[in-house]
Parts: structure tokens; sequence; C-alpha cells
């Protein structure tokens, strides 16, 4: 079986861990969100891929979700002392390496689906792992900043990194609107299309659906691929009871209008796109809701407190992609 999932970080990365145990022998592809991703003191970073990557190598930090296990950071203090930033952000020593070897190739003119694949061959995430575009996409969220009672800066209103709102900001700001800058322009990496056309279903994991699923989506062509591929397109919530289980969805899907809540997020994925949907078991009152709009629904345990538990999820989305077929 040929399985297609769009992935962010952390709900991808721990939901593709139980689908290969699900189906171990199914030909996953990933195609990985690169919204996220900053250039820092020279670097490329791309933290979804690097996500999935370590997790499913087995190499992921697995309490915080993101960065490597193990972790030391001489580095970053080291560029502190000379006064170099940003210290907001937390690169450890392992992960610089994995940054330093990408940023090398990039610079020796390989593309970025070319490199993750080269990485890809130290951990052999058993997946293939495809960046969505090899072209430069990166989400800004507009902000104002609180009045800081100085004169400089005060209610000020701009435009920041995903990453600046997330982990210098800690999203406690709205964010007024999410732009993943450069989206327009870009092209779906090789081997995007042709493993969505070929694909006998495809799975959107609990991942962000505005800064990660979105993005993806806003690539032109992905979109288009996915509601022309004529296979089950499958949908997993990240909201459960009405709040992401983690993280700032609730703040992007306010930027973009939609209420957090699984049948809206479903809704804002659409009929045109999404042909089952599954919810959490606390959100079972909405599969009426959600069937109405004209995707199909079951409620079933979302919460992936283990791989056990993420490959039932797996198991119940395949299930329901087989119901709509
Ligand atoms: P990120 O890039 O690290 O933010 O990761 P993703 O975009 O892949 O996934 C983030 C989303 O996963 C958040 O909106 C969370 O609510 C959701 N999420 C995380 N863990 C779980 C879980 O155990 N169950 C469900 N249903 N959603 C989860
Ligand atoms: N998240 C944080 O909350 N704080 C950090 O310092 C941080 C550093 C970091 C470094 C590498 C990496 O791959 C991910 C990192 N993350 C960090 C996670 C990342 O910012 C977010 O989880 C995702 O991009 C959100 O989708
Ligand atoms: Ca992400």
């Amino acid at each position: 079986m040929r399985i297609v999932v769009l992935a962010g970080g952390i709900g991808g990365a721990r939901f593709l861990r139980g689908l290969k145990q699900a189906v171990p022998d199914a030909d996953i592809t990933v195609i990985g969100n690169t919204g996220d991703d900053i250039h820092l003191f020279g670097l490329k970073v791309c933290p979804d891929l690097d996500t999935v990557m370590y997790t499913l190598g087995g190499g992921i930090d697995e309490e915080q979700g993101w960065g490597r296990t193990d972790e030391t950071f001489h580095l970053k203090e080291e560029l502190a002392a000379y006064g170099v930033g940003p210290d907001w952000f937390g690169l450890g020593d392992r992960d610089f390496a994995t940054h330093i070897v990408r940023t090398q190739m990039l610079g020796a003119g390989f593309p970025l689906s070319a490199v993750t694949e080269a990485l890809c061959d130290r951990w052999q995430p058993g997946v293939r792992l495809i960046p969505m575009t090899d072209d430069r996409v990166e989400t800004h969220v507009a902000v104002t900043l609180p009045d800081s009672g100085s004169a400089a800066g005060s209610g000020e209103r701009k435009a920041v990194h995903f990453q600046e709102y997330w982990v210098r900001l800690r999203a406690s700001v709205p964010a007024e609107a999410v732009v993943p800058v450069g989206a327009e322009q870009a092209k779906p990496a090789p081997g995007v299309l042709e493993a969505i056309a070929e694909a006998d279903v495809i799975l959107f994991p609990p991942s962000n659906p505005v800064v990660s699923v979105g993005t993806i989506l806003a690539v032109p062509g992905i979109r288009e691929a996915i509601a022309d591929a004529g296979v089950p397109v499958i949908g997993l919530s990240p909201i459960v009871g009405d709040a992401p289980v983690r993280g700032m969805a609730d703040k992007v899907l306010a930027a973009v209008g939609v209420e957090s809540t699984a049948p809206a997020v479903a809704e804002h994925y659409g009929s045109g796109l999404l042909d089952g949907w599954l919810v959490d078991t606390v959100d079972a009152g909405c599969v009426e809701r959600v069937e109405a709009a004209g995707i199909r629904c079951r409620a079933v345990p979302l919460m992936m407190t283990d791989v056990d538990a993420a490959a039932r999820m797996a198991r119940e989305a395949l299930t329901l992609a087989e119901e709509v077929r």
C-alpha cells in the first residue's frame, strides 16, 4: 500500500511512528512542512523535517518532542559569550551538526530535497521524507506587540518569523495574520506530485492545520493534486475537547477565522479535500455536524500517549479510508 502523509513536526512525527508500526510493509512518503524553517547563525534549520527524521530514526528528545536526545549546549553558550544570538532559540551541539551538513550541501548547490535524502541516509527513518518544496518559504505572523510603556516599539504592529512568535513570544499575543511568505512562488519538490498521484490513500495526521498542513497545501499544485488523486483523503483532528493537545493551533486558527474545535477544522479543510475525519471520543457529539458537511466521521481515541496508541489511530484512519473508497 502506498501512503502519502502531509506532516508538520511533533504531531506528524508521532503519528508516523504509529503508522509504521500499524502497516510495516507500507510504502510511506512524507511531505514535510518547511514553513517553520529559519536561518540562524548562518545555518539553515528545518525544525519539522528534523523532528520527523529524528523521531523515526530514534534520535529525538522524547520528552520535548523536538531536538536531539542526550543534548548539550556548549556551542550556543560560546556564541553567547561573543554576544552572538539569538539567545531565545535552543540549538544544541548535536543538532548543530545536522544544520552544518545541511547548509554546507545547500551551499554546494544541492536542493533541500537531495540534502534531506542525504541526512536520512544516516537516520533511516523508514519512510521517504520529501520537503514540500526546494524553494524558500517562511511562515510569518502579524502581531501587535504589547505596550511596553517606553516610547519605542509600544503597541507596534509588525510581522515576525513563526519561530519568533512561538518560541520567543510563546504565542502570548494574538496572531492577527499568518502568511507563508514565498509559498505562492514555490514549486512542489521533485517527487511530491508523483507520490500524491500514485498514492492509495492520503493522510493528514494530527498536525497543525494552519502552519503545518495549511502551509504544505499553500504550495501551488499540491492541494489540486490531492483533490484530483481520486483516493481517500483522511484526516485526524489535532483539536481534542475544543483545544489543541499542545502548541498554538488555537492562536493560528483564530487568525484564519476558524474556531478551535474538531468539526471546525474539518469544515476548514472542506469536503472538496477531505473524505474522512477522525475526532476524539470526547468530541463524539460533533460527528453529525462533520457528516453534514459531506465528510465521513468517526469518534475514536486520538491521544498519542505511546506508539501503540498512535498505531491504533493509524489503523482507524485506514479503516475509514476503506469505508469511503
Ligand atoms: P509541530 O510542527 O511540532 O507543531 O507539530 P505538528 O504540526 O505535526 O502537530 C502539532 C499539532 O499536533 C498540535 O495542534 C497538537 O494539538 C497536535 N497533537 C499533538 N499531540 C497530539 C495527540 O496526542 N493527539 C492529537 N489528536 N493531536 C496531537
Ligand atoms: N521549540 C521551543 O519551544 N524552544 C526552542 O528553543 C526550540 C528550538 C528548536 C531547535 C531545533 C528544532 O528542530 C526545533 C526547535 N524547537 C524549539 C521546536 C520548534 O520551534 C517548534 O516545535 C516547531 O517549529 C513548531 O511547529
Ligand atoms: Ca511545525
